[in-house]
């Protein structure tokens, strides 16, 4: 209830700030391909307290839903600084499966997107492979006027849901992020983990998805994934998630 409270002041005064994590290539060795965006809050009352925690209780009390559309919001301030620096870079934006559920999630997504000026060419949406199989009607409206307006999904966390392939055909996803959970495994020659991430790899190939494993730490996992085909990469091997002045100082260079 205390976190509860301390959220909704954050959202009345807008207390969150944007972190991005690089995402990088894996075949062509640590080009930057993107960035994720992670939320946090600058609420003293919140602070040392991560999306770990306060997400979920976001959720639970109706709040994710004003969290997610100022994620949108502070994207569209990091690119227009971008643009000023004559940069660009695709950025990953997670929606919540609860903000999902909620009656014209999707047209407000696309009015915070139009006033903050981001296109299909600026941002892609991840949504919780988990969440997939049990998205209500409006979720899916919502999912499906994002893509008729030409925007594209990204299944997080994969392998830790039900989805079934037709149901990811569906989805027309983009890309597929292995969870690390998996991911985390492969350098421990666990055949069994081996065995689940060659299989989505195999998958994603086969359905012209593009893959990105998550929580990359070593560089034999790089080495690993590298050889197995997977697209990009992105953990802690390449970088932590940054503010955003941080992060274009770290991989964007000085202005
Ligand atoms: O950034 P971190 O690893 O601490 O995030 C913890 C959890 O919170 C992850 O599951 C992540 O997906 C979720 N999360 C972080 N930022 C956002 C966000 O901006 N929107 C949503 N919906 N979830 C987020
Ligand atoms: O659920 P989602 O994938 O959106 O969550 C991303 C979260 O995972 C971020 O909060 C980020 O801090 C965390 N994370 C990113 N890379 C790594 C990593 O290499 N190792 C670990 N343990 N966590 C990571
Ligand atoms: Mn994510
Ligand atoms: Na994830």
């Amino acid at each position: 209830a205390m976190i509860g409270q301390s959220l909704q002041r954050a959202i009345r005064d807008g207390a969150f700030a944007l972190y991005l994590q690089p995402k990088v290539s894996l075949l062509e060795e640590g080009r930057l391909a993107g960035a994720e965006a992670l939320v946090r809050c600058t609420d003293p009352a919140l602070a040392g307290i991560g999306p770990d925690i306060f997400m979920p209780i976001a959720e639970r009390s109706g709040l994710v839903r004003d969290i997610d559309l100022l994620m949108i919001d502070l994207v569209g301030a990091f690119l227009a600084e971008l643009r000023g620096r004559g940069q660009h870079l695709g950025i990953s934006i997670n929606l919540s499966p609860e903000s999902l559920r909620r009656v014209r999630f999707g047209d407000a997504v696309l009015a915070h997107l139009s006033a903050a000026q981001l296109g299909p060419e600026d941002v892609l949406f991840e949504i919780t492979e988990g969440a997939v199989v049990d998205l209500n009607s409006d979720a899916r409206d919502s999912i499906e006027a994002l893509l008729v307006a030409g925007y594209e999904l990204s299944a997080d966390d994969f392998g830790t849901g039900y989805s079934s392939l037709s149901y990811l055909q569906k989805l027309q996803l983009k890309e597929l992020k292995i969870d690390r959970s998996f991911v985390s495994r492969i350098s421990l020659d666990d055949g069994a983990s081996d065995a689940i991430v060659r299989a989505t790899l195999a998958m994603a190939a086969a359905l012209g998805l593009r893959t990105v494993a998550e929580g990359i730490d070593t560089p034999a996992q790089v080495v690993w994934l590298r050889q197995h085909g997977c697209d990009l990469g992105q953990g802690y091997h390449f970088g932590k998630p940054l503010p955003a002045k941080e992060f274009i100082a770290t991989f964007l260079g000085p202005d």
